[in-house]
């Protein structure tokens, strides 16, 4: 099967990342197709960045579904776009955020997120409000670090991401972690090992969700509000 990883971003390098992250997950016979818009916002940080990230991901949905792609994923915490894009395809679609809470409340009771910037922690709130995990989530940490020194700064980023995690493991009462950033999936196994408990990337749950749809022969309805947009 092949699956597009679509990093709504246009940072190349977080592109790369997160390309290497699902490949390592990904089964034997599952192509990983990476892609990143070539306009739009070199990071996602606001409500603004989402709106504008969006409407370069609806083409990039666009051309995987011209591909025949078995499966989508959106590889950026606020699940930009992400009903817009079950609309324009039947191929099954996941956001990084939904993947990783249906994950976590698999293996425990309940989760925190760790993840970027203060400002982004209200999309994250939504999200778990939309998707009715609310009460599953004890907190929403910030290392309070812009998207893209991920990138370019990743020793203090790392140390930054894995103290909180500490912190959330220690003083949380939670038995599972969720890290809140496409860019942070490269740490995920680094940090699991040192926190000895379950820390949960998107990217890569989605992987794996999108592949167990697409082994049970599932894709995205087509009855009701996720038909194909009306023509005009
Ligand atoms: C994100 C993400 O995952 N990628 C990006 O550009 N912005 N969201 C976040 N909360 O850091």
């Amino acid at each position: 099967m092949r699956i597009q990883v679509i990093n709504p971003n246009t940072s190349l390098e977080m592109t790369q990342s997160i390309a290497e992250s699902a490949r390592n997950v990904a089964a034997k016979l599952t192509e990983i197709i990476a892609v990143s818009p070539t306009q739009g916002v070199a990071s996602i940080e606001g409500h603004y960045d989402e709106a504008i990230a969006s409407f370069h991901l609806l083409d990039l949905i666009k051309q995987g579904q011209a591909q025949q792609v078995d499966g989508h994923i959106i590889a950026c915490f606020g699940d930009p776009g992400l009903d817009a894009a079950r609309e324009l395809t039947d191929a099954p679609v996941i956001g990084i955020a939904e993947a990783a809470f249906h994950m976590a409340t698999l293996i425990a009771t309940k989760f925190s997120i760790v993840t970027t910037l203060k400002r982004t922690k209200i999309i994250a709130e939504h999200l778990l409000h939309q998707y009715g995990y609310t009460h599953k989530c004890e907190k929403i940490h910030c290392i309070d670090l812009p998207v893209l020194d991920l990138e370019t700064n990743e020793t203090e980023t790392y140390e930054k991401l894995l103290q909180m995690c500490l912190f959330a493991k220690q003083n949380d009462g939670i038995g599972a972690i969720v890290l809140g950033c496409g860019g942070m999936s490269k740490h995920v196994e680094r940090i699991s090992q040192e926190l000895k408990i379950p820390v949960i990337d998107g990217v890569t749950a989605a992987v794996k969700l999108i592949e167990a749809l697409h082994g049970l022969g599932l894709r995205t309805s087509k009855w009701g509000d996720y038909d194909y947009p009306t023509q005009k």
